[in-house]
């Protein structure tokens, strides 16, 4: 299936990521992982970022399943397992930009430790949180984010537990680069992904995502009865003060869900923190790579 509408920008068009593939495709119609993935390669057309620059990473679910529909240098990881493969891709091609893509269960339930050591240590990673409040590769499994007595598939009297109050927890965790976009608004989500490209550390993209099979409370037409662009609602927000960041987020979803940037505090990312690293110029793995263990194994009875 062909699915590139992307207008070439440049002669070095064809080293771009596509969204040409010739595999099946199996997300549902209507899903908003095509809004995401759409917004990806334009993001990185734009930037003039080709295949040969940046490296993709993807968790298991709908989410991940945009592994084989783009053209690019993928890595489909485990469940929840996203991060520390991403941050682990990060070390050793230190030359490269890293894009990760997961779900809400990856990110919020199975990888949630992960998730939190990526934001405190500011790995050089773009992340997509697809977020669409369940589990859907499974067939709709109440997640970590499903609103508090919505039914899913295994909680046929609805969701019993309150869900986690997520960019809260986000920006409790001292990170350097907070977004939401929709996956509906495809270009304010390309300059989101763009701006996230240029930032130095963790860039955390909240995407809310229209799930029509398994979430059929928030479409896309009940996202956008809501969403707001910051630039609208809050045209003095200071991205650089997390308290006017938790305010954004505190508000009624009846009346706002904001999106864009809502807090960015540029400061150097995790390697170029470390102390043992100052003035080296060699990727980390290069040191590791001296060590020979043979002597240690050769000892062993
Ligand atoms: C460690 C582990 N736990 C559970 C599963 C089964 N599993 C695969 S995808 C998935 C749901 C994915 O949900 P989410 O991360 O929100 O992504 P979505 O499908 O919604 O994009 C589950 C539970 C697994 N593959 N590995
Ligand atoms: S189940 Fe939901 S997230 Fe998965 S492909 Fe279908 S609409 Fe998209
Ligand atoms: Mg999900």
């Amino acid at each position: 299936m062909n699915c590139n509408h992307l207008k070439p920008l440049s002669e070095k068009a064809e080293e771009y990521s596509s969204l040409e593939t010739d595999q099946l495709m199996t997300w549902c119609g209507g899903c908003g992982n095509y809004g995401i993935q759409n917004a990806i390669a334009r993001a990185l057309t734009l930037e003039e970022i080709t295949v040969r620059d940046y490296i993709h990473c993807f968790d298991v679910g709908c989410s991940g399943n945009g592994s084989d529909k783009i053209n690019a240098n993928t890595i489909h990881g485990l469940h929840g397992r996203v991060l520390p493969l991403a941050a682990g891709v990060a070390l050793t091609r230190p030359d490269k930009k890293i894009i990760a893509e997961a779900g809400d269960g990856a990110t919020f339930s199975e990888g949630v430790g992960h998730l939190v050591h990526a934001v405190r240590s500011d790995y050089p990673v773009v992340f997509l949180h697809h977020n669409n409040q369940n589990y859907a590769l499974t067939t709709g499994q109440a997640s970590s984010l499903t609103p508090l007595g919505r039914v899913q598939s295994a909680a046929p009297d609805g969701a019993f537990t309150p869900p986690l109050n997520h960019l809260d927890m986000i920006l409790s965790l001292n990170p350097s680069f907070v977004a939401r976009g929709f996956s509906g608004d495809v270009n304010q989500l390309t300059e989101l992904i763009r701006q996230a490209l240029n930032h130095n550390g963790f860039a955390f993209i909240d995407v809310l995502q229209a799930c029509p099979t398994y979430n059929r409370t928030c479409g896309n037409a009940w996202y956008l009865e809501r969403i707001k662009r910051v630039e609208d609602y809050a045209p003095e927000h200071d991205k650089a003060s997390l308290e006017a960041a938790r305010k954004l987020i505190a508000v009624d979803p009846d009346e706002a869900l904001v999106t864009g940037v809502l807090y960015q505090n540029p400061r150097a990312n995790y390697y170029e923190q470390m102390p043992m690293r100052q003035g080296v110029t060699t990727p980390l793995t290069e040191e590791v790579r001296h060590y020979d263990i043979s002597g240690h194994i050769n000892a062993l009875r």
